[in-house]
């Protein structure tokens, strides 16, 4: 699917009115961010990339008790992340309010994308990778781990640069860096979260380094 920058910019205005100042802006490095890694690895869906880095956090600003309560007015089933890890399930909430609220946006592809960004998940592909990286190294990241994995990304040849061999090693770190931090601030680990950690190592034919009890 593609889309005009009209189109675009008549989303970008809808999900402004919906997001805080610093969450829109976010959205936007995002977005940037999303286009600049489908330039290299996916240059016929920049558009539906930019679309999916729009809508990814349209509901991040809900609390847990409004996120659960918005899974089951729209029908969707119980997961164990409503009580162990309710921070992942806007990337849930938000999938499922696309078809609804912006359905020139429903593809399968950026529903999929939004669904799994905070956790990623078995079997990505490159458009959830894109969506996935994208939101850890945009611009407006600092922290540490964020500004290591953009350098990782970004701060190679740029024959390297257009390999998925590149984007899988750096988004598999990503997963690492997460359990790391999951573990070390004792939060329980989401079971998309190790299950898309070990695919990708599984599929790299890599060892993972973190392990998971
Ligand atoms: O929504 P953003 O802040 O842009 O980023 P995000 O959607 O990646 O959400 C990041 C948060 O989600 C961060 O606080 C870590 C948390 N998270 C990611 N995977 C898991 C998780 N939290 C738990 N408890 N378990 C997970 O597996
Ligand atoms: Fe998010
Ligand atoms: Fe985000």
């Amino acid at each position: 699917m593609n889309y005009t920058e009209e189109q675009l910019s008549q989303l970008r205005s809808e999900v402004e009115k919906r997001e805080t100042t610093a969450r829109f802006r976010h959205t936007l490095g995002v977005e940037r961010e999303a286009a600049a890694l489908g330039e290299l690895l996916e240059p016929d869906s920049i558009s539906e990339l930019r679309a999916a880095a729009i809508l990814h956090d349209l509901t991040k600003s809900f609390t847990d008790a409004e996120q659960i309560k918005l899974m089951r007015a729209m029908g969707l089933p119980h997961m164990k992340a409503e009580e162990e890890a309710p921070q992942i399930l806007h990337g849930h909430t938000a999938a499922a309010l696309i078809p609804r609220e912006f359905p020139a946006f429903a593809t399968p592809r950026i529903i999929h994308a939004v669904q799994v960004h905070t956790t990623g998940s078995e079997n990505m592909s490159i458009f959830d990778k894109i969506i996935f990286l994208a939101d850890y190294i945009e611009i407006g990241r600092h922290y540490p781990d964020c500004r290591a994995m953009r350098e990782a990304f970004w701060n190679v040849p740029q024959d390297i640069l257009c390999s998925s061999e590149h984007l899988d090693g750096v988004v598999r770190r990503v997963l690492e860096n997460t359990i790391r931090f999951l573990k070390e601030r004792q939060l329980p680990i989401d079971e998309e979260t190790v299950r898309a950690y070990r695919d990708i190592c599984r599929r790299s034919g890599i060892y993972p380094t973190e392990t998971i009890s």
